[in-house]
């Protein structure tokens, strides 16, 4: 497949790094960025391009909308990095345009390893009744505030849970406690979140983007008969923990096996906005989504 990436910061390198030699069957022959050095300027260009079979999107967040139209417009199929559009409504147009499931949305820790050998140990447990999740980040830029632990960290928690249980997340209270000392300025770090899902299971998730010590990522499901856990691998950053999801998500990407929707990318968008309310409000919140049946081919 000859792919073009539109976006060149640290995803969009990243990306293109791996498409250069580490994914059979790909060939990276075009990049876009309006800024850094790239083979065009407008993304829309490298969609429209002959030469472009298939179009990773790395471009800030308010971009992913339009270059996901453009490329079910030209028939092409996409890899969207998270999240798939500005919000719950603009996600959801989206889900209503992908008629030919073009869309795969990058929650690239559906490839992980670690997650994908937890997955496999579901049956060994008994039905699963509670999840703990922990999301710790060294550090964040300062541009990053309290919602943004929600849409940007917790986000991969929301997919991930959905994918592990095969349920839908229906409600989600967040709580802080006093804010960690080495969280900036009026940023509410840590928070605890919880979802509660259609099947009455509960997750917890503890998001901590001031950890300082490292990378860290965990998961321990608790079923009916016993437990198991994500593998601990602290790492300096999510780049190099998530090294091996990143290629093996492009891997199957290039390869045309089944990745996150544009279903999927609505609904963790759903989630995070109950989320962010619940925040805000300090109340556990109804996540509000329309009924996946009545969205042609959803
Ligand atoms: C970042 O945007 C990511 O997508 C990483 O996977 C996540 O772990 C990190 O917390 C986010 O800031």
């Amino acid at each position: 497949m000859r792919i073009g990436v539109i976006g060149a910061g640290l995803m969009g390198a990243t990306h293109a790094r791996l498409l250069t030699g580490e994914v059979p069957g790909a060939e990276l022959v075009a990049t876009a960025d309006p800024v850094r050095p790239a083979t065009y300027k407008d993304g829309l260009e490298l969609i429209a391009s002959p030469e472009v079979d298939g179009v990773v999107i790395a471009s800030p967040a308010a971009t992913h909308e339009t270059y996901t139209l453009a490329c079910l417009e030209a028939g092409k199929p996409v890899l969207c990095e998270k999240p798939l559009a500005i919000d719950a409504a603009a996600s959801l147009r989206l889900v209503e345009a992908d008629t030919r499931g073009l869309v795969t949305v990058g929650f690239m820790r559906r490839c992980d390893p670690g997650y994908v050998g937890l997955k496999a140990q579901m049956d060994a447990i008994g039905p699963p009744v509670i999840v703990h999740c922990a999301h710790r980040n060294p550090s964040v830029h300062e541009f990053f505030d309290s919602a943004m632990i929600i849409t940007d960290t917790v986000v991969h928690e929301v997919d991930v849970t959905r994918w592990l249980l095969g349920q839908e997340i229906v409600r989600v209270q967040v709580m802080t406690p006093r804010p960690s000392s080495r969280a900036r300025e009026g940023l509410r770090d840590p928070q605890l979140v919880i979802f509660e899902t259609e099947g009455g299971q509960l997750v917890t998730v503890e998001a901590f983007v001031s950890a300082g010590y490292g990378y860290d990522i965990r998961c321990e499901v608790v079923g009916e008969t016993g437990t198991i856990e994500l593998p601990i691998a602290v790492s300096e950053n999510f780049q190099q923990r998530f090294e091996a999801a990143y290629r093996d998500e492009l891997q199957a990407w290039v390869r045309g096996e089944p990745g996150a929707t544009a279903w999927d990318g609505y609904a963790a968008a759903a989630v995070c906005a109950a989320g962010v309310e619940s925040l805000n409000t300090g109340q556990p919140v109804e996540v509000k989504m329309v009924d996946r049946a009545s969205i042609k081919g959803a």
